[in-house]
């Protein structure tokens, strides 16, 4: 299988009123993003254990493999920015009320929702993401993982929502200011809808 750079699923421009520039955008998803792709390309090109592997797969396969640790990192990271291009959207930040009875019943209130995503974002340090995730319990839970790391690779349950705390994700927009951005996401960008109707399908 070869993987390609799925598209936006809004304008490169469509977030710069809302705290994401078109040139963090195209870098981001056409520099950053298409690296991964690329990358992953080559390396199962090289691999004939993953040819005809679906990413999910690779990504399985690959978890805590010493040997195949650059395949699990470009691996990883598409998924995860794919997932990612899906959490953001230019009227972001409203909360269906779907979603908004399930944030209250698992975190005590959407406001405690937003302060425990919100350091699990500032907590990872380095390079990661904050996710929002349905456990297998069926209950929604914040997680945060460095470099690559995904839900996905440890099955602890279904991804509903990320966030890229990487620095190439916030520097052209915030420069180093990972909390404003934090915020920012929450307030302004976040495809709440979107998370609302994974859970749904969940
Ligand atoms: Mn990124």
């Amino acid at each position: 299988m070869t993987f390609s750079l799925p598209s936006l699923p809004f304008a490169p421009g469509a977030l710069a009123a809302r705290g994401m520039c078109q040139e963090t955008l195209e870098l981001h998803h056409g520099k950053h993003h298409q690296a991964y792709v690329t990358a992953l390309n080559g390396l199962v090109d090289k691999n004939d254990a993953l040819k005809g592997k679906s990413l999910e797969e690779i990504i399985r396969l690959a978890h805590e493999r010493g040997d195949l640790a650059a395949v699990f990192n470009n691996a990883g990271q598409h998924w995860n920015h794919s997932l990612f291009w899906n959490s953001l959207t230019p009227n972001g930040g409203g909360i269906p009320g779907s979603l908004e009875k399930k944030l209250i019943s698992d975190f005590g209130g959407v406001e405690k929702f937003k302060e425990q995503f919100k350091a699990a974002a500032l907590g990872q340090f380095g390079s990661g993401w904050a996710w929002l995730v349905l456990g297998t319990d069926g209950r929604l839970k914040i997680t945060k993982t460095g470099n690559a790391g995904t839900p996905v690779a440890t099955g602890e349950g279904k991804a509903l929502l990320v966030l890229d705390v990487w620095e190439h994700a916030y520097y052209v927009d915030f420069r180093n200011r990972r909390a404003d951005f934090a915020d920012n996401f929450l307030a302004k960008l976040a495809n709440f809808e979107f998370a609302a109707a994974q859970l749904a399908a969940a």
